[in-house]
């Protein structure tokens, strides 16, 4: 299956609906205030923000629309101008074929995907890499378990602490073991309670500040997940964390099981930090690269741009 064809099968619950919807509310009727009206809760309903509604309608208004193909013109113009709003925050975090190495530490709220997301990504990047993945959720025993079978699912390195020592101690024996033993990504899974727990945000930060003390010339990025089912709320917690750690990239998973998932349209909008990769499904073959042109486009039952 092509990469496309992946966003469009995945992503159907929100195309499906969205699309369907559309159809319903355009056929056989001219453009006028009414159907713009209808389009505009249908695009809400999807948890598209309102600024993002208004700023489609206004280009729909602009259009000239023929009887012939009025259904097409709207949805083109619309994956248009949603795929101008998502390029800018296209972001590749790995890429396995130069030489960087980095550390990657992994933030968000409990059940966002943050280890399945490091196992997915493991998987992914190129065997001839060195990846070490550090267990630093020390309060769960199951989450230690759960990112160590996917560790050794794919060959890769393990650290993890004593059950709950303090997440930034595992997190500098991690870090050093990556420099002694010439890793090339360093995977940190971290512990997700609440957002509004601030002293989850200063563990974070302490664990961050860490990691600089041992090796202050390596690459660090803080890459928030996000789980897309999660609707608007997402935006508050990119508001929580994004601000506080430095949050420089983002992974959105689920998005196979919401049918709201105009939401990362509301996130890209937003804030000015890039999306990185989306989650698609359990599997490990279900994490993509973001792309805008075929987010934008299979949300909208669209065929791929040829
Ligand atoms: N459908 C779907 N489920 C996912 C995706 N990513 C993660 N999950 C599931 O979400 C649940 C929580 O994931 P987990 O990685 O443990 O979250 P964490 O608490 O942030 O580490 C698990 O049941 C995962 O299988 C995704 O992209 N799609
Ligand atoms: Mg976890």
């Amino acid at each position: 299956m092509n990469f496309f064809s992946i966003f469009k099968n995945k992503l159907s619950k929100t195309s499906n609906i969205l699309s369907f919807n559309i159809l319903e509310i355009l056929k056989n009727k001219k453009i006028d205030d009414i159907t713009l009206e209808e389009l505009e809760s249908v695009l809400i309903s999807s948890d598209i923000s309102l600024d993002v509604v208004n700023k489609l309608i206004e280009s729909i208004k602009k259009i000239k629309i023929s009887n012939d193909d009025g259904i097409k013109t709207v949805l083109e113009v619309l994956a248009q101008n949603i795929e101008n709003i998502l390029l800018p925050k296209e972001h590749i975090l790995i890429n396995d074929k130069n030489d960087e190495k980095k550390i990657l530490i992994f933030v968000g709220v409990n059940g966002s995907g943050k280890t399945t997301t490091i196992g997915k990504i493991a998987n992914k990047i190129l065997s001839n890499k060195k990846i070490l993945i550090a267990a630093c959720d020390t309060f769960r025993a199951a989450a230690v378990e759960q990112l160590e079978n996917w560790a050794k699912k794919n060959n890769n390195g393990f650290i993890a602490g004593k059950n709950n020592q303090d997440p930034a101690s595992v997190a500098f024996e991690a870090t050093e073991k990556f420099g002694k033993e010439d890793y090339d990504f360093l995977l940190i899974d971290t512990a997700g309670r609440l957002s509004n727990n601030t002293n989850l945000i200063n563990q974070l930060i302490k664990l961050k500040n860490v990691i600089s003390k041992v090796n202050s010339t390596i690459k660090v990025e803080t890459v928030l997940v996000l789980d897309g089912t999660n609707g608007s709320n997402m935006i508050k917690q990119v508001e929580i964390f994004g601000k506080e750690l430095n949050v420089s990239s983002l992974i959105i998973t689920k998005l196979d099981g919401t049918a709201k998932g105009g939401a990362l349209i509301s996130i890209a909008n937003k804030f000015e930090i890039p999306i990185s990769y989306v989650g698609l499904g359990e599997t490990v073959e279900d994490l993509v690269n973001f792309n805008s042109q075929s987010f934008a486009r299979s949300i909208l039952n669209l065929e791929e741009k040829k």
